[in-house]
């Protein structure tokens, strides 16, 4: 299904005075507001083929109904996203659990859809059916060669689907390493991912990244191959300009700074991407900002802060992807959820007023640098946000019309109650 363009406008006529009531509250406040609006309008967030269905846990999975079937179901969904808040003009793929059949007829539904392909993601953390030999004791780190050969044609494949479909960049997430001390030699182990990462490296197209995703535990509970940031970093230091460390908000120890982490990796040029999610004790991979939004709100700040300081490009110099899967809400209804968390700490980094920060740090006046952080992450920016969504033609509440209109309803008349999506 798709929304058409009068049942945005039907829902916004009705809120629009209020809308503006609020905006022009908090927008009176802002001296940049019409900056902070544009940013807002050409941000994007991709979102991953795997969290339109509803996630499980290693004990169960209870699928929800209406869940897209196929890739074309999936990208059918982001773009009822996107159509609603206008800022989900991205799929991010994972092969091979959405491997395209048809590239041409793919890329024309995206094409249709509004729709671009962002960063594809291999897996060599399940064995599929039919593969010669089994992961279970790692892939590119490998004691064996041919399981590592194995696993580089893998890479190199999903980089073809990628060129196909006009994604730029890689991701690769191993979930390489040991459960039990003295199962791995560590320095082995990293010189064979090292060697394996090196051979997908020089399959990448000019215009490509890479991004080597870390993670702290699990499913490997001893040792992780790519286990924190610093070793990450280190392979993408020794592969080259095209490799970068991708940051998963989940993917850290408890209480890890990580908006330490994203400044210095922005400060060596070596942040890739983002995966966006939450968690009170793990990778649980909850909805953006639903426990810890003013960490989220410090990261934003580090971002912003640290990409202007490079003049990066916000939209389009680093990987914005989502990477979130629970088990208890319409999936659908949970990324509205997590895009709008995003958008709001994005907005609230662009509102600090960097120079008084600056001076702030200058004069180690710590109560005012403080008060400046504090000050806006307690200003209440939705209606900005809205706005901005409101001009680049999406709803005011976005949640509120998926809900008024029963798209859930109308994906399972359309679906079936019981299809399931690919994905963990
Ligand atoms: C691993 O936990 C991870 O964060 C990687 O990004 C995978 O690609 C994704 O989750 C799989 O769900
Ligand atoms: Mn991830």
């Amino acid at each position: 299904m798709q929304i058409e363009k009068h049942r945005i406008e039907e829902h916004n006529g009705p809120l629009l005075a209020e809308h503006k009531r609020k905006f022009d509250f908090v927008g009176s406040g802002v001296h940049n507001v019409e900056a902070v609006i544009q940013r807002l309008i050409d941000f994007n967030v991709a979102i991953p083929s795997w969290a339109l269905g509803t996630g499980g846990t290693r004990f169960g999975r209870f699928s929800g109904a209406g869940e897209p079937g196929n890739l074309e179901g999936k990208m059918e969904d982001v773009a009822l996203l996107h159509a609603l808040n206008r800022s989900s003009g991205a799929i991010s793929l994972h092969i091979p659990w959405d491997i395209p059949e048809n590239y041409s007829a793919i890329k024309t539904v995206a094409a249709e859809l509004g729709l671009r392909f962002d960063a594809v993601n291999s897996n060599t953390f399940q064995d599929q059916k039919g593969q010669p030999l089994s992961y279970k004791f790692g892939s590119l780190q490998h004691i064996d060669k041919a399981v590592r050969r194995q696993a580089i044609d893998h890479n190199t494949e999903v980089i073809r689907h990628g060129v196909q479909l006009g994604s730029k960049a890689l991701t690769v997430w191993l979930s390489d390493g040991s459960c039990f001390p003295g199962q791995l030699n560590f320095r082995k182990a990293f010189q064979n991912t090292l060697e394996s990462l090196q051979e997908i490296y020089s399959a990448l197209p000019g215009d490509w990244k890479v991004f080597v995703e870390y993670k702290a535990y699990e499913p490997n509970f001893y040792s992780m191959t790519v286990g924190d940031w610093g070793q990450s970093l280190l392979y993408a230091n020794k592969l080259g300009s095209k490799a970068y460390t991708l940051v998963d908000l989940g993917h850290h120890l408890p209480n890890a700074n990580i908006e330490q982490i994203v400044a210095l990796l922005l400060m060596e040029g070596k942040l890739g991407g983002f995966h966006f999610n939450d968690s009170k004790y793990g990778d649980d991979d909850l909805t953006v900002g639903s426990i810890k939004p003013y960490q989220l709100f410090l990261i934003f700040n580090e971002l912003v802060e640290g990409m202007d300081a490079r003049e990066m490009d916000h939209t389009t110099d680093l990987g914005w992807m989502i990477d979130a899967s629970h088990n208890v809400k319409d999936p659908l209804e949970d990324l509205l959820q997590s895009v709008e968390a995003i958008m709001i700490s994005y907005a609230q980094a662009l509102l600090i007023d960097r120079k008084k920060m600056n001076e702030a740090q200058q004069d180690n006046d710590v109560v005012a640098a403080q008060e400046i952080l504090q000050n806006t992450f307690r200003t209440d920016v939705r209606a900005i946000v809205a706005e901005a969504r409101l001009r680049g033609g999406g709803a005011i509440n976005p949640l509120r019309l998926f809900r008024e209109m029963k798209i859930r309803e109308q994906l399972i008349k359309e679906r079936g109650a019981k299809t399931v999506a690919t994905g963990l």
